[in-house]
């Protein structure tokens, strides 16, 4: 009652106008400025977006044909098709590529870059030269990465454990210093969202009404800044000790390797939270948009993100469980670890409720985010049974960990970057893609992923250890399988940047706000204008009042006919004609 009349107060204050809903302008983000250079140097957050959505993709492709390299050879338990040095770089590029140049920057680079300020009711985010920089700084890291395959390639696994990557030849100097400078892309872009987050949210949008993609980010930005630097000082220490000879890991030089690797998980988990916890924040968007529903739980939801980012700072010691660290350590960080479930399950609990009874609609997103529900509970629950000290010093380093956070970062953190895109891409593009095919490809994913990773624990448990280019026979079979599963997987992923890529050229055109939402970046036209508002939007109602009236939404963006724009108006009172 109190905050009804407390918005009703607001609004009079300032005098909220409410426009028609305009569904498309002819001047928009996309077609305000042509040609290669007006992208490159470009400061708009969307364009930006765009430029990472499409070197993400190239780095995930790239990533993609190295795993199933991986997989062909896997195909027998000798030597396949290729050599065993071969192998270890294949494993250890796949590694590498997917998690720094495409899972970490992932949803906050794509999909956060795009919509953040859009949802704050702002035109850009507080440094949009910084945001630049950060793409630029993006694709410098991942040149010295090629560069690196071009130089010798590596093998040393993602993980870059010393003494052996202290004396190993190759190029490991070239790829730490490319996975360095991505850090700092990582590192500008964390800063530049909690300003945002913190500066540039439109009058009435008070943090109770902060949408929940925004609290992912925003917890997802702390940890970029506290957790990134660690692992550019560490890797740069390994350059050193390459470089200079100077002693701090390798033992021959007097130095340690187990404080390489507290530092690099000290890192690495708070990193794994990087990738999913800006997820959990489009999963509450789609849960709530195709529900119908006001979110269960806002708060709960919330703060449990930044629980975990919390938590996610205190459990790195589950990685060491056999690298000799103390064993009142160890079971420490197991106790800690185990905590990590509480504001998990609180999340899934609360998503769970916001369905219940709701009006649901089985599109395309929302598929996806069902899938991720299923896979990412398997991912979580096999986590703590690694957390599990006794269990895990017979799964460690075996596929039963491959398995595990291929479920968590594939199952949990693409499924839901791939529900986010295909939620905002009529946002983007404003077109709609075939969603059969949509449909189709989903359910290849969801299939060949199932495929190729359930036969891991299997065989995981019974001892296939991981990183192994030869095996035994009995594995045989368990391997084959995941190889089938890995290939249906890829023609998923394939299909589906060929719808995407063929709507943009032939897909029908589609409206403002085709999901019927109340979140404000669906009230703005499709495809999103150059500065997103026309005017400083006033937010009443949360992005989850699905209970108040639409109308009371709709920004609408130019009033037709005020002089305001007076070039398209002509055009938006036909359009506003037609749809009446
Ligand atoms: C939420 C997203 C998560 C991601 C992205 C993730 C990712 C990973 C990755 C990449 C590894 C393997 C590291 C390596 O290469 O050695 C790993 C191992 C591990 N994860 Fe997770 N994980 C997640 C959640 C969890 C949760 C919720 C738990 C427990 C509650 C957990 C417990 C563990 C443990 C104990 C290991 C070490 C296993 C071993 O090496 O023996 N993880 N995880
Ligand atoms: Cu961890």
């Amino acid at each position: 009652m109190a905050s009804a009349e407390a918005s009703s107060n607001l609004s009079k204050k300032v005098q909220v106008q409410r426009y028609k809903p305009v569904d498309y302008l002819k001047e928009n983000y996309l077609n305000v400025q042509k040609g290669l250079w007006s992208w490159l140097t470009t400061l708009d957050h969307k364009r930006i977006g765009i430029l990472y959505l499409i070197s993400l993709t190239v780095a995930f492709l790239i990533g993609g044909v190295m795993a199933l390299g991986i997989r062909m050879e896997l195909w027998t338990p000798a030597q396949t098709f290729i050599e065993a040095d071969t192998y270890n770089q294949l494993f250890t590029l796949h590694g590498s590529i997917m998690i720094f140049l495409f899972l970490v920057p992932s949803v906050p680079a794509v999909l956060g870059n795009f919509i953040l300020p859009i949802q704050l009711g702002a035109k850009d985010v507080a440094f949009p030269r910084l945001n630049l920089m950060s793409w630029y700084l993006y694709m410098a890291g991942a040149a010295i990465s090629i560069y690196s395959i071009l130089a010798g390639g590596i093998d040393t696994g993602w993980t870059f454990y010393t003494p052996y990557s202290s004396s190993t030849g190759g190029a490991v100097t070239a790829m730490t210093f490319g996975v360095f400078i991505i850090g700092f892309s990582s590192i500008l872009t964390g800063v530049n969202f909690i300003t945002t987050i913190h500066k540039m949210r439109a009058p009435g949008l008070s943090w109770d009404k902060l949408p929940l993609f925004c609290w992912g980010l925003y917890a997802t930005s702390i940890i970029q800044i506290l957790a990134t630097p660690v692992l550019a000082i560490t890797i740069l220490l390994v350059g050193m000790e390459r470089i200079l000879g100077i002693g701090i890991f390798d033992p021959a030089l007097g130095g340690d390797p187990i404080l390489y690797q507290h530092f690099f998980w000290f890192y690495s988990h708070p990193a794994v939270y990087i990738m999913i916890v800006p997820g959990f924040g489009i999963v509450s968007e789609i849960i709530s948009t195709f529900s119908r529903k006001t979110i269960f739980g806002y708060w709960a939801i919330a703060l449990s993100s930044l629980a975990i980012a919390f938590i996610g700072f205190l459990v790195w010691g589950h990685h060491m469980f056999v690298s000799g660290q103390a064993s009142l350590a160890s079971m420490v960080f197991s106790f800690l670890t185990f905590l990590v479930g509480i504001p998990t399950g609180i999340k899934m609990f609360n998503w769970l409720s916001t369905m219940y009874k709701g009006s649901i609609k089985l599109d395309t997103p929302l598929l996806y985010i069902l899938g991720f529900f299923f896979l990412f509970t398997v991912g979580g629950l096999t986590g703590i049974a690694l957390a599990t000290i006794a269990i895990d010093v017979h799964l460690h380093d075996t596929y039963y960990v491959v398995a595990h956070f291929h479920f968590v970062m594939v199952g949990g953190m693409v499924m839901a970057f791939m529900g986010g895109l295909h939620y905002w891409w009529p946002k983007m593009f404003g077109v709609m893609y075939n969603q059969k095919l949509a449909k189709l490809a989903c359910f290849l994913i969801f299939v060949g992923f199932n495929v190729t990773f359930l036969p891991q624990f299997v065989m995981g448990s019974q001892g296939m250890p991981r990183r192994y280019f030869n095996y035994i026979d009995q594995f045989q079979s368990f391997h084959q399988i995941s190889t089938v599963g890995s290939f249906i997987l890829g023609i998923g992923f394939i299909l589906a940047i060929g719808y995407f890529i063929h709507s943009i050229y032939y897909g029908k055109k589609t409206v403002a706000n085709p999901w019927g939402s109340r979140a404000t970046e669906w009230q703005i036209p499709s495809p999103a204008p150059p500065h997103n508002f026309d005017y400083t939007p006033v937010m009443i109602h949360g992005p989850y009042d699905y209970h108040k009236p639409m109308a009371d939404f709709q920004l609408g963006l130019v009033q037709s006919g005020n002089g305001h724009d007076a070039e398209h108006s002509g055009e938006i009172d036909k359009k506003v004609e037609a749809d009446n």
